[in-house]
C-alpha cells in the first residue's frame, strides 16, 4: 500500500466510524470502541499495511493515526456521557416526579407554651439572683409528706389524691421535697427556684393528673414576711404588669406558718368584675408563707437562728389565665393548630 492509500484508507475509517457513532444507541457503544480501537480493531489492519513504507514516513502515518485514536476515542466517550444523561432523564421523566418544583418547607418549631411561662417565671427569679434546682419525679413519703410537716392523717397523703409505686414511695404531689433535699445538703443563705413536674390523682377542665409547678423559697437570718411581700410582688408585676396591684390574704399550709395566699388585680376588668375574675376583681395566682420551724428541725436548721419564706404556683394556671385557655387538656394533646399560636 502506498502512503496515499493508507491516508486515504484512514480518513474513510475515521468517516465510518463516525458515522456509526452517530446512529449508536448506548448499550452498542463499547462495541464501535472495539470495532475500530480495540488490538484486533480496523485501525491496526490499516497499520499493519505499513510494511510496504518507506521507513521515513512511518512517523508522519503515525502521528495521523495516533491523532485519529485521540479523536475518536473522546468523540466516542462524549457519545457515552450524552447518551447516559438522555437515558437517565428518560427514567427520571417516567417517575412523574418534577424534580424543579420546589421543596415542602419546614416549619421552625419552638417551646411548649407551659415551657414558655416556665422560662419567664424561672427568668425572673434568676434575675432576683435566686439559684434553679430540679429534683426526682419519684419521691419517698418521708420528702414529700413527712419533712413537710404533714400530719399522718392529712387527706393529700389519701390514694384518692396521691399516686402510689409502692408503700411510701409515690410520684411527687409537689416540688417542695427538692427544697428540703437542698436544706439537707446546705447551710443558709438558701435562695432557690424549683420548676417542676408534679403529679395528682385529679382531672377536669382545670386539673391535670400531670401538671408543672414552680416553687421557691428564701432562707436565712433575719428573713422576715416583709421580704416575702417586697419579692412576690416584684415577681407579680415582672409577670403581669407593673399596673397591677397585689393583696395577701391568710391561708394555711402544713409547711408554713403564716401562709397566704396571693392575689392580683384582674388583668381583664381592671378590678371592676367580669368572668375571669369572677366578678371579685382578684385573681389568685401564688400560695406561699413563712417556712414552718418544724420543716427545719427535720432537716436540722436551728429554727432560732434561721427563718424563711416559700412560695408555690402553677404554671398551667398561670399559662391559661394569660392566654385565655379554658381547657386543661389542650396543653397535652400536641394540636399543632393549637400550639403554633404560641
Ligand atoms: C401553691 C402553694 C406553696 C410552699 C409552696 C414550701 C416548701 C418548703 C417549705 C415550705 Cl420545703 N413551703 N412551699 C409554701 C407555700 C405555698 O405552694 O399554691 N402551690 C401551687
Amino acid at each position: 500500500m502506498s502512503l496515499e492509500d493508507i491516508r486515504n484508507k484512514l480518513a474513510e475509517l475515521e468517516k465510518q466510524a463516525l458515522g456509526e457513532l452517530e446512529q449508536a444507541v448506548k448499550d452498542n457503544i463499547e462495541n464501535i470502541r472495539v470495532k475500530y480501537l480495540g488490538k484486533k480493531g480496523e485501525l491496526t489492519a490499516i497499520l499493519r499495511g505499513m510494511a510496504d513504507i518507506a521507513a521515513a514516513e512511518r512517523p508522519l502515518i503515525g502521528k495521523l493515526s495516533n491523532d485519529i485514536k485521540t479523536r475518536l476515542e473522546e468523540k466516542i466517550s462524549g457519545k457515552f456521557r450524552e447518551l447516559k444523561e438522555k437515558s437517565e432523564l428518560t427514567a427520571l421523566s417516567n417517575l412523574q416526579v418534577d424534580l424543579t418544583l420546589p421543596g415542602d418547607p419546614v416549619g421552625f418549631g419552638h417551646l411548649h407554651p407551659i415551657h414558655q411561662t416556665i422560662e419567664e417565671i424561672v427568668a425572673i427569679f434568676t434575675r432576683l439572683n435566686f439559684a434553679v434546682v430540679e429534683g426526682p419525679e419519684i419521691e419517698t413519703d418521708y420528702y414529700n409528706f413527712e419533712a413537710l410537716n404533714f400530719p399522718p392523717e392529712h387527706p393529700a397523703r389519701d390514694m384518692q389524691d396521691t399516686f402510689f409505686i409502692e408503700d411510701k414511695v409515690l410520684l411527687r404531689t409537689h416540688t417542695s421535697p427538692v427544697q428540703v433535699r437542698v436544706f439537707e445538703k446546705q447551710k443558709p443563705p438558701v435562695k432557690i427556684i424549683v420548676p417542676g413536674k408534679v403529679y395528682r390523682h385529679d382531672a377536669d377542665v382545670s386539673h391535670s393528673p400531670m401538671f408543672h409547678q414552680v416553687e421557691g423559697f428564701l432562707v436565712d437570718e433575719g428573713v422576715t414576711f416583709a421580704d416575702l411581700k417586697g419579692i412576690l410582688t416584684a415577681f407579680i408585676k415582672e409577670m403581669f404588669g407593673e399596673q397591677l396591684s397585689t393583696r395577701f390574704r391568710p391561708s394555711f399550709f402544713p409547711f408554713t406558718e403564716p401562709s397566704a395566699e396571693v392575689d392580683m388585680s384582674c388583668f381583664a376588668c381592671k378590678g371592676a368584675g367580669c368572668r375571669v375574675c369572677k366578678q371579685s376583681g382578684w385573681i389568685e395566682i401564688l400560695g406561699a408563707g413563712m417556712i414552718d420551724p418544724a420543716v427545719f428541725k427535720h432537716v436540722k436548721y436551728d429554727p432560732e437562728k434561721y427563718t424563711g419564706f416559700a412560695f408555690g404556683m402553677g404554671v398551667e394556671r398561670i399559662a391559661m389565665l394569660k392566654y385565655a385557655i379554658d381547657d386543661i387538656s389542650l396543653f397535652y394533646e400536641n394540636d399543632l393548630r393549637f400550639l403554633k399560636q404560641f
